[in-house]
């Protein structure tokens, strides 16, 4: 319980109006949250898995609807639509009030309010900011617990200070064509209804920690990304940090969690992972960028996660982990996934409840877990989780990298000329669709700073953003780079081996940090000397490093096209220095 004003009065308006039967605080306790797991065990929420094989180990099912972020009915309610700018869907914030007032209304008689404080950040860190998220869901609890810091600790940290974001979740009847996932960037307030899967309903994540917190980080002069933050230690035992950005599948998570090849880890390379979603950015006291997890735990894909791919995402989910629409495997109570291994469970119960015979089931071409099934995986699982992840001042950045699946446009790394230029690189990142995806392969689609769908105003405005923070940093700006780890040559086969690979790419990039190795100037930016990609132990020909780094005006030149039909649609809101980069990179393409 709490003695703050401002959260108290709000929570008598919440109670008023969505009237449930009553009100229990989650202080963090674990006594509290075995309780809460027993109950929804209790009335099917969640299943307990194998407690020997996968210790603290839950399983949820979502409904069939609601199994993913839902971004056409995702809303960004400014007081005038140009503030939200011409990417995010709008409603004028009265009558957004008004519309979801009468789908709150009772939607708790009969049941529990959860009120959960939490810390996005370490609790009381210079970087931190608090909400306080309401629910009717014990999920939602259960999950927030493992994404965020919760209870007490974190009311004592607020005080009586009335800085906290507010965020109302109501599961409702998950009805698809109600639901709504509202931010209201000035009230610092987040609404969300009618939804029980997590991006909708983990309000610390993509609704705070990027909507809000990119709004709040624009008027208070600091950066709220999309970004994976990594430390790759050399043999010296020295750390250099880095921040990068990618579109949905293009391996964030395998990156922020990648294992070197051999002969450099015998050398003594490591990777340490501070996170791997969303990276909060300030200024510190000597002038460089610091950057933290705002977040505390991973909220993973499933499918595709496995021993190979990705070893320590997999050791981070072996306990006290929750998982949503993967697959049972019946003999032994564990989990399975498209994946995982060759071997589907016989004895599955797929994603959506139904027995089968998961071989015979997998060989028709079914999905025994959904593909977008996850894992809710306490950070500090992670066996190659960074000694600074609670470092309340963060780490400094050395690099911020930028990427896409690009077939044919960009080469497997450049630098960018300056912060302006890496600005302009980010703005205009993109990626082709995949046969995976419903509709056309090979798409272009513009995703910047892969903040698409998570820039709490107008993206124009937020592109202003990062050339003020550029100012700000001065001399003191970390190198902006862009990596494509999906180039293909004419016969479509992918030309670089990626995963642990991907490390030569990242000591290329800190060399050219520390100033250790030239780069040739061309018309996109800086691209690496042919013998400078370290090819050690792969079967590898210069011709082949020369294609993979090779630009092909022509196709740059269609993309310039594109990005110019992109900017159109931001009018007069377009800082002249995007145009200005394009216009240089059209000139210096031709
Ligand atoms: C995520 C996403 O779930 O970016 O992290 O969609
Ligand atoms: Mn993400």
């Amino acid at each position: 319980m709490t003695k703050n004003q401002a959260v108290l009065n709000w929570l008598e308006e919440m109670k008023a109006l969505c009237n449930p039967e009553k009100i229990v605080w989650i202080t963090g306790e674990e006594a509290q949250l075995e309780a809460l797991r027993e109950e929804a065990c209790a009335t099917g929420e969640m299943i307990k898995l194998n407690q020997e094989k996968l210790p603290g180990c839950y399983y949820h099912r979502t409904a069939e609807n609601d199994v993913a972020r839902v971004e056409d009915r995702t809303f960004i309610c400014t007081p005038t639509k140009e503030e939200a700018g011409p990417i995010n869907n709008w409603m004028e914030p009265s009558e957004m009030y008004a519309k979801l007032n009468k789908l709150y209304k009772d939607s708790m008689v009969g049941r529990t309010m959860y009120v959960i404080p939490y810390s996005m950040g370490p609790v009381g860190s210079p970087f931190s900011k608090i909400g306080v998220e309401l629910t009717d869901s014990i999920y939602v609890v259960l999950n927030m617990v493992i994404m965020t810091r919760v209870g007490d600790k974190v009311m004592e940290a607020l005080g009586d200070n009335a800085d906290f974001v507010k965020c109302l979740h109501a599961k409702r009847d998950v009805d698809p064509e109600e639901r709504y996932i509202v931010q209201f960037p000035q009230d610092k307030t987040i609404m969300s209804v009618n939804s029980a899967y997590g991006g909708n309903v983990l309000l610390g994540k993509k609704c705070f920690a990027l909507r809000i917190a990119s709004y709040l980080g624009m008027q208070e002069g600091w950066m709220a990304e999309h970004m994976l933050i990594l430390g790759l230690e050399n043999p010296k035992g020295e750390v250099k940090y880095i921040c990068a950005a990618f579109p949905s599948a293009c391996g964030k998570t395998n990156l922020a969690m990648l294992i070197p090849p051999e002969y450099l880890k015998e050398k003594g390379y490591k990777v340490w992972t501070v996170g791997d979603d969303i990276a909060w950015l300030r200024i510190g006291p000597d002038g460089r960028l610091y950057a933290i997890n705002p977040e505390a735990g991973f909220f993973g894909v499933a499918p595709g996660t496995s021993v190979k791919t990705n070893f320590n995402a997999l050791e981070a989910t072996k306990k006290n982990t929750i998982f949503t629409n993967v697959a049972i495997n019946n003999d032994d109570n564990t989990v399975w996934w498209e994946g995982l291994d060759k071997n589907p469970p016989v004895n599955a119960t797929e994603w959506k409840g139904a027995l089968v015979n998961g071989k015979e089931y997998t060989e028709a071409g079914n999905k025994l877990a959904h593909p977008n099934s996850r894992f809710t995986a306490p950070a500090i699982n992670c066996p190659c989780i960074s000694s600074e992840f609670e470092n309340p001042m963060g780490v400094p950045v050395s690099a911020i990298v930028f990427g896409g699946r690009r077939a044919k446009c960009a080469p497997l790394v450049y630098q960018s000329r300056d912060w302006e230029h890496g600005t302009f690189v980010g703005a205009t990142m993109a990626s082709e669709t995949t046969a995976a995806a419903a509709g056309a392969v090979g798409v272009v689609r513009r995703d910047p700073m892969a903040m698409k769908p998570f820039v709490g105003y107008n993206m124009a405005s937020y592109w202003q953003h990062w050339l003020d923070m550029g100012k700000k940093l001065g001399d003191k700006a970390p190198k902006i780079f862009h990596v494509n780890w999906f180039r293909k040559d004419e016969n479509d086969d992918f030309m670089w081996p990626g995963f642990g690979d991907n490390m030569r790419v990242l000591n290329w990039i800190l060399d050219r940090c520390d100033g250790k190795v030239g780069a040739k100037e061309c018309a996109i930016g800086y691209v690496p000397d042919v013998a400078d990609i370290d090819v050690e132990g792969l079967d590898m020909t210069t011709e082949e490093i020369e294609a993979l780094l090779s630009i092909d005006n022509k196709v740059w030149l269609e993309d310039v096209e594109n990005i110019k039909e992109y900017f159109a649609q931001f009018g007069d809101k377009l800082p002249k220095e995007m145009a200005d980069q394009l216009a240089t990179l059209e000139g210096n393409l031709k």
